[in-house]
């Protein structure tokens, strides 16, 4: 089932997940839900927070054939390299906008699959950008709220000028 996605600057964006105690089949069938909206938008990343669920699951495929998906139940990056990436980031809750963010280059991520089984991989490249891009959405924090004051007032304002368009 397609889910509704939330649009910047809606206020539940800014609510903190709670991590999942019991993966039971509502939480199963909540991440398959998940993984087809993010299909049908062409999203490379969506978390829970985004459909207005505000529990700490999040579903990525970076792949390009769309067919390598990864299901992260109370995900926490355990290390951040120091070096650093800049890569010119989107959001399915910002549609339209694109812009270039600061993060670590490689990551050490560890999760659990829908199956309730642990599990840890190192990332680095869009990976990496994903998967912090989605723990930010699971704090309250949209990609946007990483930039400049200045660029924050003028996407609002692009964002409104495209809503009255749609009218
Ligand atoms: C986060 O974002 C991300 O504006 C996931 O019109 C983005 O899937 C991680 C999308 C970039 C790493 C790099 C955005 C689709 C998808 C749009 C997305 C749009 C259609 C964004
Ligand atoms: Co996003």
């Amino acid at each position: 089932m397609l889910l509704p996605i939330l649009n910047y600057p809606h206020p539940n964006l800014h609510i903190v997940a709670k991590p999942v105690d019991t993966i039971d089949d509502s939480i199963v069938q909540l991440t398959k839900d998940m993984a087809e909206t993010m299909y049908a938008s062409n999203g490379v990343g969506l978390a829970a927070t985004q459909v207005d669920v505000h529990k700490r699951i999040v579903v990525i495929d970076v792949s390009e054939t769309q067919d390598d998906l990864l299901v992260l139940i109370n995900p926490e990056i355990t290390w951040y390299s120091d070096e650093k990436i800049v890569y010119e980031e989107g959001c399915l809750s910002v549609p339209g906008i694109y812009d270039k963010v600061e993060r670590a280059a490689r990551i050490k991520v560890k999760a659990t699959n829908e199956k309730g089984e642990d599990y840890t991989f190192d990332a680095d490249g869009l990976l990496a950008v994903c998967v912090q891009h989605e723990l930010d959405h699971l704090i309250g924090k949209v990609f946007v709220e990483r930039l400049s004051e200045l660029k924050q007032t003028r996407i609002k304002t692009k964002i409104k000028k495209m809503a009255k368009r749609t009218l």
